[in-house]
């Protein structure tokens, strides 16, 4: 593993985005870093946290060095301007922060053609709505990290239902604990378990 993957595990904010510089000169592509290093690192931070190696501060670090990877590698996943595929609103459930996953969802989406609309965490089902109307995007994301923000993801369904924006919608969820049984539970029209396979399915449900 290279240094940004060593930068990421150790926290370090200014070292993870001089290594992203310097791979990037070194010719990698921005995928590769991404699949290669950032991903990784945040597993090995995820299971050093769960065997009590890590605790919150070292998360919180861990993920900002991410981020400070990510803002020089998400300019290079987007697209250069061609037709969007689609239109898509992104964002993690309400009452849960975890972005990092989202983030790379959403930078991979960019990269594959889609014009993205990043509403952040946190978001509220009546804001997703909001956004689906004034982007009149043809397809949402939701990301959840935690089991006890999933059932925000049934909420949201809920609330596009209500607003009656169900029809015009495709909606695709994932995170780590959810499944594709899941999707099919709550009525969602696809499940992706990493950034590649959203893509994939993206571009699979605006097609439909
Ligand atoms: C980093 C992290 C944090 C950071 C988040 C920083 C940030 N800005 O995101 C901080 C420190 C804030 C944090 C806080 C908490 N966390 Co936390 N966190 C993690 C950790 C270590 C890594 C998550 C991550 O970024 N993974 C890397 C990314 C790349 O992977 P990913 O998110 O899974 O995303 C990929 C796929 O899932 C998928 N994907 C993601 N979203 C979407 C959306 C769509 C539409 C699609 C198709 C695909 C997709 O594609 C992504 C890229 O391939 C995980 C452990 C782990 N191994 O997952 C715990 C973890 C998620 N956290 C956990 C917990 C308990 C918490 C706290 C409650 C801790 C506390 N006591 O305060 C709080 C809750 C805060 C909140 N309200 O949200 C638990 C959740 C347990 C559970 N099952 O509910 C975990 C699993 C750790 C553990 N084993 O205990 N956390």
């Amino acid at each position: 593993m290279s240094e940004l993957y060593d930068a990421i595990l150790n926290g370090g904010a200014p070292q993870a985005a001089e290594a992203t510089r310097q791979a990037l000169e070194g010719g990698a592509t921005a995928l590769d870093l991404v699949r290669r290093e950032m991903v990784p690192a945040m597993d090995e931070v995820g299971r050093r946290f769960e065997c009590e190696e890590y605790f919150v501060p070292e998360l919180l670090l861990a993920a900002r060095a991410m981020k400070a990877s990510l803002a020089l590698i998400r300019p290079l996943l987007a697209s250069s301007g061609a037709q969007p595929a689609g239109r898509v609103v992104i964002g993690a459930v309400k009452g849960d922060l975890h972005d990092i996953g989202k983030n790379i969802v959403a930078s991979m989406l960019e990269g594959g053609g889609f014009e993205v609309i990043d509403l952040g965490s946190n978001v509220a089902p009546e804001k997703f709505v909001e956004a689906v109307r004034t982007h009149h995007a043809g397809l949402v994301c939701l990301s959840a990290l935690l089991t006890v923000t999933m059932p925000a993801m049934r909420a949201t369904m809920d609330a596009l239902d209500a607003a009656g924006l169900r029809g015009q919608v495709k909606v695709m969820v994932g995170g780590a604990p959810v499944t594709g049984r899941y999707a099919d539970e709550i009525g969602a029209d696809g499940y992706g378990e990493n950034a590649a396979a959203a893509v994939a399915l993206a571009r699979k449900l605006v097609d439909t």
